[in-house]
This record gives structure tokens, C-alpha cells and sequence, in this order.
């Protein structure tokens, strides 16, 4: 097997909100994960209104890595991972979002994970918002319908840029910008926008709107970070699900591509620094009279990102509905069909090794940027049996996906930075808030009733995994 560049960044992914428990720690305040129950497979998250008594909210303590962090990431290096990517929770720093100081206490909670990564070696890849905006920012101003969050953002961009200008080199601004449009579901919305719908509101519209101010802040983040430090690498990242046409059918393949444009806009907006025709035509036809002003077609140009992050988990299957609009653009389950040469996950998610290489070679082609997988995993139950979790099912999928992903950089020649499977230790599930879902190589005990020991052990697939990192991609 081929093997990958030098410096090639093999590491592995969480999310703040979804690890680090110490949910009212050292002054933290609600973010918005933090009124979110648990679901399961069939049950949906609830948002509630605030936080109500009685309800499991499964964030609040996750694995309480904000406890554990030392030993952790001791393990993390006897993983052998060479980078870390995390989020920094945006309520550590500014519990409410809209305060004129940042929360000290926070600011080093940050400094002293940096340097114990440092400490072993590990570059750590930062988002700065990953589904867990402050909570007081949803109640007080709507979230993202809102052009103040700009505001709030970059303040908060620009605290943990200078503070870390020498700790953290690789940063992302929004993780998974492009779920809310590719989805348009209520969870979508509001862990991306901190978005409910109002009654009666054009919640696509609002969405729209939302995303237009996200990326104007992103772009200004992307500015005030390379001024802070010039050798910042700062991306942008969004979720890749291909949709593939279910037959020949020139309407199917249409309606393929209607699918990837109106999921990945974000990336003609973050990556070229303008919208594409299509969705302006579409805003036209809408009658969607957006606030977007020619001052932010002009910070959209001048704050294009260094490098795509993205994740790629499975592929979709469209068709076209009978009485499709000519513009592609129906929105209906119906169009999401099961892939009938391909196996799902025990969440229905379609296992599809190629589809990664195909992800890499999409946005190669369209932007010839360095690309870098920072989600890529299977979540499954496990199994201990006598102290040991025999993970052959995930280890198969990793090495599968990174089959093809070395084809994509040997023999397709894609400019790629680095692999960070998802989870690789256990977290809370985003999706569906459960501890039962897992991805880790890192087994922590904790179910989904949120009891346990929080034990750590280590998988099959950590030996395995340290095997790869080690060969860079040789032996898998
Ligand atoms: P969970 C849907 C589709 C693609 C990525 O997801 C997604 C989702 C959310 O369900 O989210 C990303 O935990 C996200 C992570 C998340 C991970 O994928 O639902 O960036 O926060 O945990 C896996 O199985």
C-alpha cells in the first residue's frame, strides 16, 4: 500500500460540547447543546426551553474530559496522534455571547490543553464554533436571523486568536456551515444558527439569511486572523454526503446536482468569495430580499479560507419526484432513496469507502484548495466482553476509507493535510444525543441513561489505528 506525504497530520476529532462535560464549570454559560435531550435511533433530540428539571441532557457531563483532560491526552499520545482537532466552547470564554470582557477562568482552561498537547507533540485544529453558540444569543437576539451575531463572533474569534496566536496553527470558523441548507430540519437550524422557527415564519429564507451573515463573519474571522498571525491556516468545513442519481435518467443526474449545489453553496461563498448564479436566481425567483450589502460581497472576497475541512461519513441517493419543479429545487424525502448496492450502519447511514475518494476529488476539482478529512467514522455498539471491546467492524471501516483516500492523494493527486477520524473516543452522539452510538478507539463507560464509571479502555482499534499512524498509511 501506497504510503502518504511527510508531515501528513493523522489525529483524531471531538467536539467541545460533545466531550468535555463541566457544563457550568469555571463560569461557562448555556450554549445551545446544553438544552438538548437525549433521543435514540427513532426518538428525535427535544430542544427544550431552557433548562428544565428532569430531563437527561446528555452534554452537561458528556465524558467529562474537563476532568480528565491530563490523562486523556496522554492516551491521545500513546495513540500516537500527531494533531487534535476540538472546538473551543464559545460559552467558556463568553458565557452569555454579548458580554464586553471574555471569562478568564475559560481563556485557561484552553491554555493549559494546549500546552499538554504541545507537550507531547500534538498540533491542536481548532473550530471556533461547532454547534454549541451561546444559549442567551437564541433567546435574546434569534440566533442568526440576526446581524449582531456578527459582531459577537468575531469578538469571540479574535480573544482566542491572539490569545493562542502561538499554540494553534490550524483553525476552522463554523463546523458543518452547510447542514442547515442541505437538511433544512429543525436540528440542522438550530445547532447551526441557534435558529427556532417563528409561526408562520419562511424558515427557508430565515435560513438563508442566517447563513449569509455566518459567512460574512466568517470571512471577516479569516481576515482578522491572518492579521493577528500571518502563518494562521484558517478553513472552513462542511459535511459531504454525496447524492448520486438513482438511475441514468437525465433528470435524475439533475437532480443530483441541484442536490450537492444547494448543500455545498457554502463553498463557492468561503472558498471563491462570491455566490453562485444559481442561488441568486433562485433568492430572485423567491422573491428573497435578503439583507446582504455590497460591503459584504466585498469581505466575502477578501476573506476566502486557506484550506476545505470537511466530513464525510455516507453518501445519498436522489431521484427526481414526477412532477419535479424545473428548477430542481423540491425538497422532498421521497428524493432520498436507499443506495440498493451498498450496506447501512445501524443508523441507516450508507457505508461508501468510495465515495469519500469521490468527495475529495469534487471539491479538488471545484477549488483547488488543501483539503483536510476532519470527520470520517462509524458509529456502532459495542460490545465488552471480559474487559476488551473487539471493534473488527470499525476498524474495517476506517481502513476502507483510508484506502480510498490514499488513492485520492496517489493516484488522483489531491492536495490532502490530514485525517482526523470522528470520535475517536466515545462522545455524545450529535445527532442523537446518545452515549450508545460510538466511534471510538477509546472506549469510555457511560451509557445512554448517562451512568457509568467513565472508565477509558482502549479498543481493538487503538492498537490498530497506532499501527497505521506510525507506517503513515502503509500498514493497514
Ligand atoms: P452523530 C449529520 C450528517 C453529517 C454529519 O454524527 C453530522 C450529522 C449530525 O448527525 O454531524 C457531524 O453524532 C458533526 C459531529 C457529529 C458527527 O458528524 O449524529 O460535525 O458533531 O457528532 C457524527 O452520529
Amino acid at each position: 500500500m501506497s504510503k502518504l506525504p511527510d508531515g501528513f497530520l493523522w489525529g483524531g476529532a471531538v467536539a467541545a460540547h460533545q466531550f468535555e462535560g463541566g457544563w457550568q464549570a469555571d463560569g461557562k454559560g448555556i450554549s445551545i447543546a446544553d438544552v438538548m435531550t437525549v433521543g435514540d435511533n427513532k426518538t428525535e433530540r427535544q430542544i427544550t426551553d431552557g433548562v428544565q428539571p428532569g430531563q437527561n441532557y446528555p452534554n452537561h457531563d458528556a465524558i467529562d474530559f474537563y476532568g480528565h483532560y491530563k490523562a486523556d491526552v496522554k492516551l491521545f499520545a500513546e495513540l500516537g496522534l500527531k494533531c487534535f482537532r476540538t472546538s473551543i466552547a464559545w460559552t467558556r470564554i463568553f458565557p452569555n455571547g454579548d458580554e464586553d470582557e471574555p471569562n478568564e477562568a475559560g481563556l485557561q482552561f484552553y491554555d493549559n490543553l494546549f500546552d499538554e498537547l504541545h507537550k507531547y507533540g500534538i498540533e491542536p485544529v481548532i473550530t471556533l464554533s461547532h454547534f454549541e453558540m451561546p444559549y442567551h444569543l437564541v433567546t435574546e437576539y434569534g440566533g442568526w436571523r440576526s446581524r449582531k451575531m456578527i459582531d459577537f463572533f468575531t469578538k469571540f474569534a479574535t480573544v482566542v486568536f491572539k490569545r493562542y496566536r502561538n499554540k494553534v496553527k490550524y483553525w476552522m470558523t463554523f463546523n458543518e456551515i452547510n447542514n442547515q441548507s442541505g437538511m433544512l430540519n429543525k436540528w440542522s437550524l438550530f445547532t447551526n444558527s441557534g435558529l427556532l422557527a417563528k409561526p408562520g415564519e419562511d424558515i427557508e429564507r430565515t435560513m438563508y439569511q442566517a447563513s449569509h451573515y455566518e459567512t460574512v463573519a466568517s470571512a471577516l474571522a479569516v481576515q482578522i486572523g491572518h492579521k493577528i498571525n500571518p502563518d494562521f491556516q484558517i478553513g472552513a468545513m462542511f459535511s459531504i454526503g454525496p447524492a448520486y442519481p438513482l438511475t441514468p435518467d437525465p433528470r435524475n443526474m439533475m437532480k443530483s446536482e441541484r442536490a450537492m449545489q444547494a448543500s455545498q453553496w457554502y463553498a463557492d461563498v468561503q472558498c471563491k468569495g462570491k455566490y453562485p448564479a444559481w442561488l441568486t436566481k433562485y433568492f430572485e425567483r423567491k422573491g428573497y430580499d435578503l439583507d446582504i450589502t455590497l460591503a459584504d460581497l466585498d469581505v466575502l472576497k477578501a476573506g476566502t479560507v486557506d484550506y476545505i475541512g470537511f466530513s464525510y461519513y455516507a453518501s445519498h441517493v436522489v431521484q427526481a419526484v414526477p412532477d419535479e419543479a424545473e428548477d430542481y429545487m423540491t425538497r422532498d424525502a421521497k428524493t432520498d432513496v436507499p443506495n440498493p448496492t451498498l450496506k447501512a450502519s445501524e443508523w441507516g447511514w450508507m457505508i461508501d469507502p468510495v465515495g469519500l475518494r469521490y468527495a475529495l476529488n469534487w471539491f479538488s476539482d471545484r477549488y483547488d484548495l488543501p483539503l483536510f478529512i476532519v470527520e470520517n467514522g462509524l458509529g456502532a455498539f459495542d460490545k465488552v466482553e471480559g474487559g476488551q471491546i473487539h471493534d473488527d467492524y470499525r476498524i474495517s471501516y476506517l481502513r476502507e476509507h483510508i484506502k480510498q483516500m490514499e488513492l485520492a492523494v496517489n493516484v488522483d493527486g489531491v492536495n490532502l493535510m490530514g485525517y482526523t477520524p470522528w470520535g475517536f473516543i466515545d462522545l455524545v452522539s450529535a445527532g442523537t444525543g446518545q452515549m450508545d452510538k460510538r466511534y471510538g478507539m477509546i472506549y469510555v463507560d457511560k451509557n445512554d441513561a448517562g451512568t457509568g464509571t467513565m472508565k477509558r479502555m482502549k479498543k481493538d482499534s487503538f492498537a490498530w489505528y497506532h499501527k497505521v499512524i506510525e507506517t503513515n498509511g502503509a500498514d493497514l
